[in-house]
């Protein structure tokens, strides 16, 4: 009978405190986010959800996490279902570019700010979203051309090159192409001859290059693809042909994932461009700046680099994706 009391007395007290104090029960109220990802088809993917799950953890940020499956129609339900939910702001990796105004204009006349992630979006009116945070792609593109511009610099006849394109109609496989050829249209001997979409997965990538081998073989000089994850597919269809990449294949792609590190280290692949996923901590910390009534700059570029080959062994132990 005491100890019931006692327990009485205890929720009065903490009743009559939130009620004294109404900003304290509010300091406290965490803030939600959602987001909704493309899906898990890389690598980098992986990563990239790794990195927003622990960021939001660390930020006592509360994450409603849906995963799209690389299909628009489920990031456009995920988004509904997340203003319907009142969530404090919405995120999303848009995965393809077109098509977002309609529920992005939804989340407007709600008042939920949006944050774009990774992949941007190709809308006239910017006002429909806060910030983009990601990389640059089609300096990515750039930087793979010139990489391949200076290693075939002494060459004289034509470099064929094979191309594995990322998702299509996504930021990331329109601006990686397009800086790859504004790179490589300055000299004639470098023809791109044949170029697919490899939905930025090894299993597609390995079966594109399949195909290309079928059709070219010998032919191929180069190959250029979108992300690590198409060019590790292709590898073993490389090695299947009884060709050896990197070798009679040079082979160029981005992201700089483990996996990419490791086909450097075995000598399989010749290069990879940087493209950083660890996107979680900048975003939460977005997040916290528009809660708190600050505008966050409207782009905010990811810095990264480029691995060389040779680089991988002492760059390896550094990675953290
Ligand atoms: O390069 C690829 C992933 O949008 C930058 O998406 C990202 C790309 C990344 O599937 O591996």
């Amino acid at each position: 009978m005491a100890i019931h009391r006692r327990h009485l007395t205890a929720a009065a007290v903490g009743l009559s405190l939130a009620s004294m104090l109404p900003g304290f029960a509010q300091a406290q109220k965490k803030i939600v986010l959602g987001f909704s990802q493309v899906g898990a088809e890389s690598e980098w993917r992986t990563a990239n959800t790794e990195s927003i799950k622990l960021a939001a953890a660390d930020a006592g940020i509360e994450l409603k996490f849906s995963d799209a499956q690389q299909k628009q129609e489920n990031q456009i339900k995920a988004i509904r279902s997340f203003i319907a939910q009142k969530v404090d702001v919405i995120a999303f990796s848009p995965v393809v570019e077109s098509g977002w105004d309609n529920v992005l204009r939804e989340a407007k006349a709600a008042k939920i700010p949006v944050v774009l992630t990774d992949r941007s979006v190709n809308s006239k009116d910017t006002s429909l979203y806060v910030t983009f945070m990601g990389s640059d792609f089609v300096e990515e593109g750039r930087k793979a051309g010139r990489w391949l511009v200076d290693k075939m610099k002494d060459q004289k006849g034509d470099v064929n090159i094979v191309e594995l394109q990322g998702t299509v109609g996504s930021a990331p496989a329109i601006d990686r192409k397009k800086g790859f050829e504004e790179i490589i249209k300055a000299d004639s001997k470098f023809k791109v001859i044949r170029s697919q979409t490899g939905d930025f997965t090894r299993a597609k990538g390995k079966e594109v290059m399949e195909a290309f081998l079928k059709a070219d073989g010998k032919k191929i000089n180069v190959l250029f693809a979108h992300n690590d994850d198409m060019a590790i597919g292709a590898i073993q269809a490389i090695e299947e042909a009884g060709m050896k990449p990197a070798k009679d294949i040079t082979i160029i792609s981005i992201d700089g994932v483990k996996g990419a590190f490791e086909a450097m280290m075995a000598g399989k692949l010749n290069v990879s461009v940087e493209c950083s996923p660890l996107l979680g901590p900048q975003l939460m910390s977005a997040v916290k700046d528009i809660q708190a009534g600050k505008t966050p700059p409207k782009r905010i570029l990811t810095k990264e680099g480029i691995f060389p080959m040779e680089t991988a062994a002492a760059e390896f132990p550094k990675r953290k994706y």
